[in-house]
């Protein structure tokens, strides 16, 4: 392959629309080599072959640096039972909830999960995706985490997507160990994540850190496990009440923070310390009728980086569309459409400890979003409706 020019475009960086950019060369590394204005592409450069865009915006590609993508059958069923009154909380501790998508993801090969879940992740493809995270947490034993992450290993290597493994066995506490979170932590979490960080298949870890999950100190025993083997961490906090699992997370260097609804002062000052990421997921707080909205005026005062993601998973947010995650997160947590956008590219590479891409300029990598729209709000102001263009991986549409 050769250097490849896209010309006659207008090209967002990530946070403003750059006038003076009108076409870029991505190199055969699939590393954008040279931006700048159409009519001065270096002959230097090489180009081979040139591209005409049509004056349409380009995007960096988008990243969903959230999502449990992974996991067997559905949970519609429930959907039905909250709109007839019953909680999220109710249906957990009735045994539904977690558990109920934990029985259907047992029973599936790995074969089986990577078909369920490959028209999910196409759906994200199609509204111009190129990173995508996916979590185990839907096994809660060793063989069945194992086998989440293979089979998100292996949707990355059957479609032109990055993807990043999450280890998150912290998630809920199976019924073999009712009254033994200590244990199962131990047994399961700790244990099963050396076994999959041996075979290569870990890149962070998570946890999930509420009343109905697990507290602060069992979570903090998984990190200090995870960052003895060199992995990232993160952390589902503050979602249906405050634990401070956030600030805790921060002090231990996390990557981000996620959810974040009933995020304190002190949780906010931890993480801008640490350069914890804030993920907010408003397509959770949407699905389960919430009210209290993420203090995102406090994040933006402390400087927080503020990322969005899906968070597609079967309970409490069956979504798979990144445009519409970002309107939810303008109109539910008033966002503005470049920190939409921004949500769902610069900072969302940055909650996953990714400094190559998420932002046009040189050095970056060449995953781009052609969209057919005028202005870069547009992405995020419609519902159910997907003006991508062309979405550009490495250079290579
Ligand atoms: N992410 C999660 O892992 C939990 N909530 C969330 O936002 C549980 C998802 C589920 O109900 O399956
Ligand atoms: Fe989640």
């Amino acid at each position: 392959m050769s250097p490849i020019a896209y010309r006659n475009c207008r090209i967002v960086t990530a946070d403003g629309v750059q006038d003076f950019v009108s076409a870029l060369v991505i190199g055969p590394d699939g590393v954008i080599a040279w931006m700048g204005d159409d009519r001065n592409i270096p002959s230097e450069m090489a180009v081979s072959e040139q591209v005409d865009l049509g004056g349409r915006l380009v995007t960096p590609a988008l990243i969903d640096c959230h999502t449990h993508l992974v996991h067997g059958g559905n949970r519609a069923s429930e959907f039905e039972m909250r709109l007839n009154g019953a909680s999220y909380e109710h249906i957990s501790r009735a045994g539904g909830g977690i558990m109920s998508t934990v029985n259907a993801t047992r029973g599936r090969s790995v074969e089986q999960l990577v078909a369920e879940a490959l028209p999910r992740l196409d759906a994200m493809l199609a509204e111009g995706v190129s990173t995508v995270e996916i979590k185990s947490g839907y096994g809660l034993n060793i063989e069945t985490e194992i086998n989440m992450l293979r089979a998100a290993r292996r949707l990355g290597e059957i479609r032109q997507v990055r993807v990043v493994t999450t280890w998150l066995a912290a998630h809920a506490l199976p019924p073999e160990y009712a009254g033994r979170a200590d244990s199962y932590i131990y047994d399961v979490a700790i244990t099963g994540l050396c076994q999959a960080h041996a075979q290569g298949l870990v890149d962070a870890v998570d946890g999930f850190c509420e009343s109905i999950a697990f507290d602060r100190d069992q979570i903090a025993r998984v990190f200090d496990a995870a960052r003895a083997m060199g992995l990232p961490i993160r952390l589902h906090a503050e979602q249906l009440g405050n634990n401070r699992g956030a600030e805790m997370a921060a002090r231990k260097g996390a990557l981000s923070a996620d959810h974040l609804e009933y995020l304190d002062d002190r949780g906010i000052a931890a993480m801008a310390r640490a350069g914890t990421v804030a993920v907010l997921l408003p397509g959770a707080y949407y699905t389960l009728r919430e009210t209290q909205a993420p203090p995102v005026d406090a994040l933006r005062r402390a400087k927080v980086p503020i990322a969005i993601a899906s968070d597609a998973n079967p309970g409490s947010s069956p979504l798979t569309s990144p445009l519409l995650t970002m309107n939810m997160a303008c109109t539910l947590f008033g966002l503005t459409p470049a920190e939409a956008l921004a949500g769902m590219t610069v900072n969302a590479a940055r909650a996953l400890g990714l400094g190559d891409r998420g932002v046009l300029q040189v050095g970056m990598r060449g995953d781009l979003a052609v969209w057919d729209v005028e202005q870069p709000a547009e992405l995020a102001y419609r519902m159910g409706f997907n003006p991508l263009w062309k979405r550009i991986i490495g250079g290579r549409a």
